[in-house]
């Protein structure tokens, strides 16, 4: 017995030797010391003993059993330093290393000066109004005194969705809405997206952005539209803005004006900007016409209300300097960066 317990451990110290993971340590384990292994076997034969071998060989296999278990011990740890040393290898991070480049967003140009006009109206008291791109053709041309023949409504100046779904052409359906469902004082500009079929090129987009606003309340005059858009206008332009007010014609307004501003580039000396004439075309307006505020269920004996209309990519490309429209819906952010 003791020569079978001396060759049991000179067989495992042979076997460690080619033991490499953790998973063979195991098995090796199992082989020499598992409830069926080598030194089980073994310590069945010891019945058989007498009593005086008994605790000689007793002893001696308890150093045996105690020399497996460390040489199993001592892989096992080895194995454990390897595995540890591998995953710092693989986890470690270069403090030193570029950091990749995050591009970081920037609000586009349109946007700026949407939101420089917001912030003037905001501060006149007046609200913001939102409302569909997708319009019927009662609330873009009939409640606005738009005549039945008028070329605006054709297929040709117009994207119909349906006979009488449109993508809107301007955002005065948004104030004919608010008109309808609020009772006046009204005060709201209503900026937005709006669309007509006729044009492209670099002053025209088929896609376009407008704001419009809308006054309605009792004794509202003409008197004080110009000094609204006359204050918006020094607001925007600067202090020594001067505003001009042409006659013109709109259905949905009576009077009408469209207004010109001093051009802010040269102070009205004369310049590209301005075609050398010293004067800015910006803007549409007029006083509320009473078909419109009686279509929109309000009294035009009782109250009175103007309006007017600026397209913003107009507004954006003067003040920026931008030369073709396109620019602003390409995303480029080489150009969106520069402002
Ligand atoms: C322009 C001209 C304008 C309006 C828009 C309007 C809206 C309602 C009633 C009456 Cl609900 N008028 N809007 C009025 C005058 C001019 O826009 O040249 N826009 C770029």
């Amino acid at each position: 017995m003791k020569e079978r317990l001396n060759s049991t451990l000179k067989m495992f110290k042979d076997e460690i030797e080619h033991v490499k993971d953790i998973n063979a340590a195991e098995e090796l384990r199992i082989k020499f010391l598992g409830k069926k292994g080598i030194m089980t076997d073994i310590m069945k034969g010891m019945g058989k003993l007498s009593k005086e071998e008994k605790p000689e060989i007793g002893k001696i296999a308890n150093e045996v059993r105690s020399e497996i278990e460390q040489g199993l011990e001592i892989i096992k740890q080895k194995a454990k330093q390897e595995m540890l040393e591998l995953r710092l290898k693989s986890e470690k991070i270069d403090v030193t290393m570029p950091a990749v480049d995050v591009e970081i967003g920037h609000k586009h140009p349109l946007y700026l000066v949407l939101d420089e006009i917001k912030d003037i109206f905001i501060g006149m008291g007046y609200k913001i109004e939102e409302g569909p791109e997708v319009e019927s053709v009662y609330h873009n041309f009939d409640a606005l005194n738009a005549p039945k023949d008028h070329p605006s409504r054709s297929m040709s100046d117009t994207f119909y969705i349906m006979e009488d779904m449109i993508l809107r052409t301007q955002t005065s359906p948004v104030q004919v809405r608010t008109m309808k469902s609020k009772k006046p004082p009204i005060r709201i500009i209503a900026p937005g997206r709006c669309f007509r079929n006729d044009e492209l090129d670099s002053t025209h987009s088929p896609m376009f952005h407008q704001i419009e606003g809308l006054v309605v309340d009792k004794d509202i005059t003409m008197a004080d539209l110009k000094g609204t858009l006359d204050a918006f206008a020094k607001q925007i332009f600067g202090a020594n803005t001067k505003t001009k007010f042409r006659p013109h014609y709109f259905p949905f307004t009576e009077p009408s004006a469209e207004v010109d501003v001093s051009c802010f580039k040269c102070n009205g000396g004369g310049c590209r900007f301005c075609k050398g004439s010293g004067w800015i075309e910006i803007l549409g307006c007029g006083m509320v016409h009473p078909n419109v505020l009686k279509e929109c269920g309000i009294d035009p004996e009782e109250y009175s209300g103007f309006a007017f209309g600026m397209g913003l990519d107009r507004i954006t490309m003067l003040k920026y300097e931008i030369d073709d429209i396109r620019h602003f819906f390409e995303n480029d952010m080489r150009f969106i960066k520069q402002f």
